[in-house]
């Protein structure tokens, strides 16, 4: 591995140190501000605590003072720890992008977010984070579909690169899926690439383990980082140098995570005692304990590096080429306030009485907390100038808003028996053989199920994503394959190991990649529908994020017979129901999943639109033989359509979604002749149902007496006592709703269970889901109906 090259940091001018520890001052004192007037000033109306987190913030204050004023730059993107959102809007407002009107709403209705928002937030967030964990992770991914874009020639010819910066808190560490997302990187060699741990050795409910940390930095070391151990400040460092200088380090270093943290608590008397009791009759100790009051040795002994702008401003500017570098910043969780260090002070808040004191010493005068410069040594002008020329905040907004990709018609293959799954594969195989710029900006990407979710054929048209041409082996030794392996920068495959949280957070930046890096991507990510579990908080994180990707789940349900209960799912469908930002559909044809296809295209690049998910099946069924009209193609969009609509005054209807079709045609053929007016409905999506019924009701109550949903529309014929036979692969509770539309009996069919493995027949009759059980609800219905 190449050397780092470092840079040797231009020898800092005293004044602008001097500024930035005013700043950082400044930062300190509004974020536990902000925090202070939403929990002790701003009125409560239901009782509960506001919350916010003074120590979090103040932990990190020195390393984000040294970041956003001095390191970076306006390309660079930066996950800011949840707890630390308050410092961010603090610094937000100093560079003058947040209106101070806004600064008394932290966690208000539509005002500053508990945590940074990308959607919500107004000064500029470039990622959400909240859950622990995930920013970090989408930093990773973000680094990487910034090459893509830019070996791609993409982006916009000004569009510089910038490093993927995440600010750390050190107990996001024991989530897993940081390290599946190192592990991803290190396979891919990821660039540009920085995590700041805020290694405070403190978690919500406790110090953390001492045993942790050499480990953490040799599991860096491990993956290619380049590890910066930030540890002991200047103050420490000249002491160090000292006699008893050696002692005195290695009672530091050997101190207990727990020991020092209430040492840092209770104050300087308390390092004292500690220190003679450990060290008296070392020499130069006394010496050096009788030259330090109580206060001045406190202020000696928590001096750690991660809260000494010099030498963190150092370090962060030392680091100039792309290596990854995981810089491991001591500090102290509640630095500057009186909780400093107490195990409990994560949600601890400062009272009114602490809040007074610590006011007085940051010289705020009454009515003037909220002022910029109040308190601080150096002149406003100074202070203003200094602002404005800040690199950092010489963009803003820094994100950007490229134009749209013309989607073309999608040509539907839609001849013979296929499946959902065969289809998607063709769809997508016709998109690879043009040479469109819809083309170009297609991405796929999954983990390690490219070949079974059928887009073998895609990647073969147009090759793996690897930042270095690697020739596909098999093909060179002349062993036969239908499966090219080829890598290369030209390549739009990004092939992923098995772990499915890495695939969201990668659809998470791919669909960011428009507004991060101007560059829009068209991002499809396939995996089992089962797996959608494996990575649900990711893919919550990515809606939330509002990143537009296109989800292919496949194959699902039971109805992956052979392959049993563990790779079944029934319940995606209730949650992909549920998920914001996110239009589910579950087609049966192939020329409806043209439709949508086509349609999720466009969703994913509209304002108001959003990600969508395929539910595909890998059942081969016949295809109809049929125009698909444009009305047609619009209730498949809306959700439903029917294969066989009601006569008027119908009672029975079944409604079927995704691979039991078959079931359903065959059970309403048999039906016809003892309930003749019985409709047959598609649905198309049960999400998008959901959604215009809940909007039209919504419409309705906000005073738009003619708004009708598509549902509306579809059940209006039926009789008043209808019964509608609901089934699909899947969670019954998905279709069942479809009775409150109207007020018709449900029956509602599907499954509910573990599955076994088996074969279809088998299956779909012990799950109840046959056309003999179709047949059997629409008899209880029509008793219940006629019978009484
Ligand atoms: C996935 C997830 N689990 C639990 C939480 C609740 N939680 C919030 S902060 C926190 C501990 C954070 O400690 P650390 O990352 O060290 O941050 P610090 O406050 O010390 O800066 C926990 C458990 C969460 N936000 N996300
Ligand atoms: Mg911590």
């Amino acid at each position: 591995m190449a050397q780092p090259r470092l840079r040797i940091a231009e020898t800092p001018q005293p004044d602008r140190l001097e500024i930035l520890r005013q700043l950082e001052r400044k930062l300190l004192w509004l974020a536990s501000w902000m925090i202070h007037e939403a929990n002790h000033i701003r009125p409560s109306r239901d009782g509960l605590k506001v919350g916010g987190h003074q120590a979090s913030s103040a932990s990190v204050v020195t390393l984000m003072t040294a970041l956003y004023f001095d390191v970076l730059k306006p390309e660079d993107r930066i996950a800011v720890k949840p707890h630390a959102g308050p410092v961010f809007h603090a610094i937000q407002y100093l560079l003058g992008h947040l209106d101070p009107k806004l600064l008394p709403t932290l966690r208000t209705y539509h005002g500053l977010q508990s945590y940074p928002s990308r959607t919500k937030d107004v000064d500029d967030v470039d990622f959400s984070t909240g859950s622990v964990g995930l920013g970090v992770a989408v930093s990773l991914f973000a680094a990487l579909v910034q090459e893509y874009v830019q070996l791609k020639k993409l982006a916009p010819a000004d569009a510089r690169p910038g490093r993927m910066v995440a600010l750390v808190g050190d107990a996001e560490l024991d989530e897993g899926n940081v390290f599946e997302a190192m592990f991803e990187g290190w396979k891919k060699d990821v660039r540009n690439l920085w995590w700041i741990i805020d290694y405070n050795r403190q978690s919500l409910d406790a110090v953390i383990s001492d045993r942790l940390f050499g480990r953490i930095d040799q599991l860096f070391d491990a993956m290619g980082w380049r590890v910066v151990t930030l540890k002991y400040g200047k103050l420490l460092g000249r002491a160090f140098a000292r006699p008893g200088g050696a002692a005195l380090r290695r009672w530091i270093d050997e101190c207990p995570n727990s020991l020092y943290s209430a040492l840092v608590f209770k104050g300087g008397a308390a390092w004292r005692e500690h220190l003679v009791r450990d060290l008296g009759n070392a020499p130069g100790i006394r010496a050096l304990l009788d030259e330090h009051d109580d206060e001045a040795l406190g202020r000696l002994m928590t001096n750690l590096a991660g809260h000494d702008i010099e030498t963190v401003r150092d370090a962060l500017h030392a680091v100039a080429d792309d290596k990854p570098t995981c810089f491991i910043a001591y500090t102290i969780k509640g630095f500057g306030l009186p909780f400093a260090g107490h195990k409990d002070n994560h949600a601890g808040l400062m009272n009114q009485a602490q809040m007074a004191a610590f006011k007085q010493s940051m010289r705020i005068p009454d009515g003037k907390e909220w002022d910029r410069f109040a308190g601080l040594d150096l002149p406003e002008d100074m202070l203003a100038q200094f602002l404005r020329e800040v690199p950092f905040g010489k963009r803003f907004p820094r994100q950007y808003a490229p134009a749209k990709i013309a989607v073309p018609e999608l040509e539907a293959p839609t001849r013979g028996r296929m499946s959902t799954q065969e289809g998607f594969g063709r769809i997508l195989n016709e998109i690879g053989r043009g040479d469109t710029e819809f083309a170009r900006r297609i991405v796929t990407t999954s983990p390690d199920v490219s070949v079974s979710t059928n887009l073998g054929p895609w990647v073969n048209r147009r090759g793996v994503y690897g930042r270095t041409e690697t020739s596909d082996t098999f093909a060179s030794e002349q062993v036969v394959s239908a499966q090219r392996w080829v890598v290369s920068p030209k390549g739009q495959h990004i092939e992923l190991g098995i772990a499915e949280h890495n695939l969201f957070l990668l659809l998470s930046a791919l669909g960011l990649s428009g507004p991060l890096f101007g560059a829009r991507l068209l991002p499809i990510g396939t995996l089992y529908d089962p797996f959608i579990r494996r990575g649900l908080d990711a893919l919550h994180y990515a809606c939330y994020q509002d990143s537009r990707f296109m989800l292919v789940a496949t194959p699902s349900g039971i109805t992956l017979a052979p392959e049993g209960g563990a790779h079944q799912s029934c319940e995606t469908t209730l949650i992909t129901l549920a998920q914001p930002g996110l239009a589910a559909f579950e087609p049966a044809f192939v020329d409806e999943l043209a439709a949508i296809m086509r349609w999720g295209f466009e969703y994913m690049q509209v304002d108001d639109g959003g990600s969508v998910a395929l539910r595909l099946s890998t059942r081969p069924v016949d295809q109809p033989q049929r125009a698909f009209t444009p009305a047609m193609r619009d209730a498949v969009i809306a959700g439903g359509y029917w294969i066989m609509p009601p006569e008027a005054n119908s009672d029975l209807v079944i409604a079927y979604s995704g691979a039991v079709a078959p079931e359903a045609f065959g059970a309403h053929a048999a039906i016809l002749e003892d309930a003749p007016g019985a409709g047959l409905l598609a649905i198309t999506s049960a999400d998008r149902l959901h959604d215009g019924w809940i909007a039209a009701r919504r419409a309705r109550i906000a005073g738009d007496a003619r708004a009708t949903a598509h549902v509306e529309t579809l059940l209006a014929p039926l009789a008043r006592d209808a019964a509608l036979i609901t089934v699909m692969d899947a969670h019954p509770a998905t279709l069942s709703w479809l009775g409150s539309v109207a007020g018709h009996r449900i029956y509602p069919l599907g499954v509910d269970q573990f599955g076994q493995s088996g074969d279809i027949p088998d299956l779909y009759r012990a799950y109840g889901i046959d056309t003999d059980a179709i047949l059997d609800a629409c008899a209880r219905a029509a008793l219940h109906s006629f019978g009484r």
